[in-house]
């Protein structure tokens, strides 16, 4: 008897620790979430001339943060390498990885993690110094290719030259800026990662323009949110705020007419913004978790355009980023 309750103490006692708690109980008590971001990739998660993070994956935390929260600032940022970003998330360091990473079969069943869904459907390409005249990956035999440790980037090129009988020669680093200036200094004749980071980070090169990305794309890179694995009731607030994100957008709703919309709105745009809807209850929010949300960060469309998109330096197409009624992939099943 004894035994069995100084078991049951212990389990309560495990139950307590960060990485196994209710963690929208943790957050709620904390008042703060705690995002695992990249270290630096522009438009992703970078500092801006401010010195507050900024970009993509900046916003997804804040979006939850707003949901949970009420305060989409309530976050703390934690940077997070290549290597480092499953430990992190396994212990309990933080809540949320939102950090370009792909969603692969043994990372959503292996690591004690589960991805909520993808919020940019990526490739992995390559770039080269136009000098090098070089036009296509096939031509790269012998070359020196500089990417980031612990990444799927590396297992693809593995796989796509040994397949295509092409020699390489890897050089992988722990940080963004050491790869570039390795790039920079020319100890690599390629770079190789996702696409999107391939735009931004040439952009950080000196004279971009002595730089071009190659057609191909080698590999799906579904990049999306991870949370902890067990943790239901976390997973979904995660999921179904990138989903409100999603909706939004095929609401017509944005940051900026989302308060004006919560009155005049059609019964749509009225229901997912909270006006006479409890179901945010069952997710341990309140019924406007969707509004704060949006009005915090605005939909997926703006968040993209604005980090990444047209409305950023990146000017990145948004592709099959688009929503599904545009030819895209992106789609929210019915927030009702
Ligand atoms: N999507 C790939 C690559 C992700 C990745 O981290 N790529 C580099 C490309 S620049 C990056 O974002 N580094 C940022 C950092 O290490 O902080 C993966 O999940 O393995």
């Amino acid at each position: 008897m004894k035994s069995a309750i100084l078991a049951l103490a212990g389990a309560a006692l495990l139950a307590g620790t960060a990485a196994n708690a209710a963690t929208l109980d943790v957050v709620k008590e904390r008042g703060e979430l705690r995002c695992g971001v990249s270290q630096g990739v522009l438009g992703f998660s970078a500092p801006n001339d401010k010195g507050e993070w900024s970009g993509f994956d900046i916003d997804f935390c804040r979006a939850v943060a707003a949901a949970t929260l009420g305060n989409p600032d309530k976050v703390k940022y934690v940077p997070l390498s290549t290597k480092e970003r499953f430990t992190a998330l396994q212990s309990g360091e933080v809540d949320l990885l939102s950090r370009q990473t792909t969603w692969t079969l043994s990372r959503d069943t292996d690591l004690g993690m589960s991805f909520v869904g993808v919020n940019y459907y990526d490739g992995q390409a390559f770039m080269v110094r136009n000098d090098l005249g070089v036009k296509s990956v096939k031509e790269l035999s012998g070359a020196s290719v500089c990417t980031e440790t612990g990444t799927t980037t590396e297992q693809n090129m593995a796989d796509y030259f040994s397949a295509n009988n092409i020699q390489y020669q890897v050089i992988a680093f722990e940080k963004p800026d050491q790869t570039v200036q390795a790039f920079n200094t020319a100890r690599c004749d390629v770079y190789s990662t996702d696409a999107s980071a391939l735009y931004a980070q040439r952009l950080t090169l000196n004279d971009p323009d002595r730089f071009v990305v190659l057609p191909e794309v080698i590999s799906k890179e579904p990049l999306g949110p991870a949370v902890r694995q067990g943790d239901e009731q976390w997973f979904k607030v995660v999921r179904w705020t990138l989903f409100a994100m999603i909706e939004a957008e095929e609401l017509g709703i944005t940051k900026d007419t989302a308060a004006k919309l919560q009155e005049s709105g059609n019964v749509g745009q009225k229901r997912f913004l909270g006006i006479d809807n409890e179901a945010g209850k069952a997710l341990g929010l309140g019924p406007t978790w969707a509004f704060q949300a949006i009005s915090a960060v605005g939909n997926y469309g703006e968040v993209f355009e604005k980090h990444l998109g047209k409305d950023s330096a990146l000017k990145i197409d948004r592709g099959l980023n688009k929503l599904w009624s545009q030819g895209g992939l992106m789609y929210a099943p019915p927030a009702r």
